[in-house]
């Protein structure tokens, strides 16, 4: 599971993505302070299985805190994006290429409207925030649209040679991760490849389902971004986002300063601030009240469990341990459509070979290996091999 977080110069990535994973990136007002695609560990947070089953989890991967697990995602910041990026102007084939591996986007816009499209300062409210939304969601476009272009003739030529539309597609697009069901959707919609007549339709259809767009209205605690957030809040799927703040309690966390459970709207102070350390806080808490949280959690949670349908499914034996004695130790995400064989085939291909059901760990009844896995199920898998 990738998510990738994109947008144009200074408007907050470098900063989201040091919230979301703690690494230390370099911050500043700077454009193309990053150079290189930072990937790191993000996480999504699941109302953790444990409590419920009356046993204390200890997750292999991730954390715990207050019985929400934290459960790991790779998050990728990249280069801002500049016009015609697509073209290769900038850093553009760069960014274009790092984010090939994203499942689903994050678009951080500077909501306040004070940067322009190079990232320099140009006073609160003065860019247009929606030409920034569209700007990019374009260049993503374009881009999908140059790879068809190249391809078509290609594309047409193993057409002539009899091959089908739909696995053409799939090895020809295996980069956006094109698969046989968006393939048939491709051509369910738009006709057999010799029949297609406008790319560019093809091409958004294509980035919509593979790419998905969300924005992160980032800079919400500065002057403007109320009113630019209110202006798109309805066109876009939009969640308001405070990286700095987000950034500076984990900051605090890390140092002891404050109990704060990312994703949640407040925060605790448990040592006693500086004067200065405890009117940042207080302002970071104002906001947060205002918004309901910095939002940088919420929008990832957002993007894996909404956007992408995903769901967070705990594997587990028949005491709820593993062999080392760790309860509940994992907790996988899969995609939306994913049933108990899937699962199995993730787990071990052995496993999956001999599966012969699996138990739901809450009601103790039998799944089929068809059976479509639900958010927050605990499953045990009974393969052959195992049976006594
Ligand atoms: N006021 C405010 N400033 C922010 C916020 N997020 C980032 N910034 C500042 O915006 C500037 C650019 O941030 P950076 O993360 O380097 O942007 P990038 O170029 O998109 O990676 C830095 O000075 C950050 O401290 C925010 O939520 N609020
Ligand atoms: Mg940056």
């Amino acid at each position: 599971m990738i998510v990738g977080l994109v947008g144009k110069p200074s408007s907050g990535k470098s900063t989201f993505f040091a919230s979301s994973t703690m690494a230390v990136v370099e911050i500043s007002e700077r454009p193309f302070t990053t150079i290189k695609p930072n990937i790191g560990t993000a996480y999504v947070r699941v109302k953790d299985l444990g409590s419920e089953l009356g046993v204390k989890s200890n997750p292999r991967e991730g954390f715990i805190i207050d019985d929400i697990r934290f459960v790991p995602i790779k998050l990728i910041d990249v280069a801002g994006l500049i016009p015609e990026a697509h073209k290769g102007k900038g850093l553009g084939n760069q960014f274009l290429n790092d984010l090939n591996q994203a499942y689903v986007l994050i678009n951080v816009v500077d909501v306040s409207g004070s940067t322009n499209e190079r990232g320099e300062f140009v006073g609160y409210g003065k860019y247009d925030v929606e030409e920034e939304i569209k700007f990019l969601e374009k260049e993503i476009n374009l881009w999908y649209l140059d790879v068809l272009k190249r391809n078509l003739e290609k594309m047409r030529r193993l057409r002539r040679a009899q091959r089908e539309s739909s696995e053409i597609l799939v090895e020809m697009l295996s980069s956006f991760r094109v698969n046989e069901e968006i393939a048939s959707l491709v051509i369910e919609r738009f006709g057999e490849i010799e029949k297609w007549e406008s790319l560019e339709e093809i091409a958004v259809f294509l980035r919509e389902k593979t790419k998905p767009i969300i924005i992160a209205a980032n800079k919400i605690d500065l002057p403007f971004a109320e009113e630019n957030f209110n202006r798109i809040k309805d066109k876009y799927d939009v969640i308001p986002t405070f990286a700095e703040g987000e950034l500076a309690l984990k900051r605090a966390s890390k140092a002891g300063l404050v109990h704060y459970v990312p994703g949640e709207s407040d925060f605790e102070i448990i040592k006693k601030p500086t004067e200065e350390q405890e009117q940042a806080l207080e302002r970071i808490r104002s906001i947060m009240k205002k918004w309901g949280g910095t939002g940088v959690q919420k929008i990832l949670d957002h993007a894996v469990f909404d956007v992408l349908e995903y769901k967070a499914v705990f594997p587990a034996g028949a005491k709820l341990k593993d062999k080392d004695g760790n309860v509940l130790p994992d907790c996988f995400l899969l995609e939306k459509d994913a049933r108990v064989i899937d699962f199995a085939k993730k787990i071990h291909s052995d496993i999956a070979k001999n599966l012969l059901y699996a138990i739901d760990i809450r009601t103790k009844k039998r799944l089929a290996k068809d059976y479509v896995l639900k958010h927050r199920d605990g499953i045990e898998l009974v393969s052959a091999a195992r049976r006594k």
